[in-house]
């Protein structure tokens, strides 16, 4: 289980956020901080601090969120485009929100490998 976050308050609707897509397991919101035209968030109701800490148990809800990513991108327009999917694992990486979460971007180039 993660610890409380930023996230865990928008799951119970205690802060809002920009909704894109929502099931029973996932929650898809437009990033605060857009990196992208197309910068949107996918988190897992349930909590997994990120993909390190997953489990065999969690095969299944990982699954259901990289489904969810591609019907966001489908909602946002970025078939045709194309989109990117970033996770990322650790602080040492960049993440600050330790609360597994799938970024999907789109709307403009990227270049590879990613900074
Ligand atoms: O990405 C964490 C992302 O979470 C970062 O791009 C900002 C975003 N963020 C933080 N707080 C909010 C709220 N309240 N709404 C929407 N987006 C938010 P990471 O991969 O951990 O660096």
């Amino acid at each position: 289980m993660s610890e409380e976050t930023i996230f865990s308050k928008i799951i119970r609707g205690e802060i809002p956020c920009d909704k894109v897509y929502e099931t029973d397991e996932v929650l898809a919101f437009r990033d605060i901080n857009p990196a992208a035209p197309v910068h949107v968030l996918v988190i897992p109701k349930r909590s997994i601090v990120h993909v390190g800490q997953a489990h065999q148990d969690d095969a299944l809800l990982l699954g259901k969120l990289m489904l969810a990513a591609k019907e966001v991108a489908r909602l946002e327009g970025l078939e045709e485009s194309g989109f990117r999917l970033v996770i990322n694992n650790g602080a040492e990486v960049g993440q600050t929100v330790f609360h597994l979460h799938v970024h999907v971007l789109g709307g403009r180039a990227f270049s590879w490998p990613p900074g």
